[in-house]
């Protein structure tokens, strides 16, 4: 039988080819925990050819991405700076296995939080919010996973692009958005739909890391997770997402 750390090397190297492999629930059955655990130790093989890890990324925290993937539980995964992409910038689609864009809302930490706090607890840790997207990609076959699958997969993660830093102290409890692919628009919704008030996957964020010995640090990124159904990206698209009072952020797709 593999080993955990065996599924993890399996899974970094899709991340890294930009391949689909199997999905682990295919080949024997385990839990989330060990999904954790696995997430882990194929991180841990990205910081060791010097990726930093310099925030996390909450998942499955709206009903419209609860229903597209058919899983109904909040997850995490750790970013690294590597998958920041430029906003304005352009991602190179052969990198990916068949990567997907969502409209998210991004946190900047000012000081550390951690374990059971309260939505004015986190609000105060937070320097800025900002408008931004996440270009997610799956490594399982046809972007189907369970529960410990996705959460062993680092959550989908693999690209984030962000807009301006904007001064938090706005109300973003339902700030509207469209998503839009070359001047037509794929996607609209609310900031709202993330938990009813994003500030409530900040929230989520602290007490889920804290299950695994982490916390979050002052000058770390967190986003929320998508608001709408993800859209998924084919080469020659430009994508440009706007926020009410936030602003707006774009980036294209090449070979
Ligand atoms: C799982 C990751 C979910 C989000 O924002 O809800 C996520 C997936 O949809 O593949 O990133
Ligand atoms: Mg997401």
């Amino acid at each position: 039988m593999k080993s955990l750390n065996d599924y993890a090397a399996l899974l970094d190297q899709a991340a890294a080819e930009g391949r689909e492999v199997p999905q682990i629930s295919l080949d024997r059955s385990f839990t989330v925990e060990e999904g954790y655990a696995i997430q882990a130790l194929s991180m841990a093989r990205r910081y060791a050819r010097g990726e930093r890890r310099i925030g996390v990324k909450m998942g499955l925290t709206s009903r419209a991405k609860m229903l597209q993937v058919g899983v109904d539980e909040v997850v995490w995964g750790r970013l690294t700076d590597a998958m920041r992409v430029e906003e304005g910038g352009s991602i190179s689609l052969s990198r990916y296995a068949h990567p997907r864009v969502e409209p998210e809302v991004a946190f900047l930490m000012k000081a550390p939080l951690a374990g059971d706090v309260s939505n004015v607890e986190a609000m105060a840790a937070v320097a800025a919010i900002a408008p931004a997207m996440e270009i997610i990609d799956s490594r399982y076959k046809d972007f189907k996973f369970t529960l410990p699958d996705v959460v062993a997969d680092n959550s989908s993660s693999s690209g984030f692009v962000l807009g301006n830093w904007c001064d938090a102290s706005i109300d973003f409890s339902n700030l509207g958005l469209v998503m839009d692919v070359d001047g037509r628009t794929v996607q609209a919704g609310s900031s709202a739909a993330i938990l009813g008030h994003p500030i409530r996957s900040l929230v989520a964020a602290a007490r889920m890391l804290a299950r695994w010995g982490e916390s979050l640090k002052p000058g770390d990124i967190v986003l929320a997770g998508g608001a709408t159904a993800a859209h998924p990206l084919a080469v020659g698209m430009h994508i440009r997402t706007e926020f009410q009072s936030l602003g707006s952020l774009s980036f294209s797709v090449g070979e």
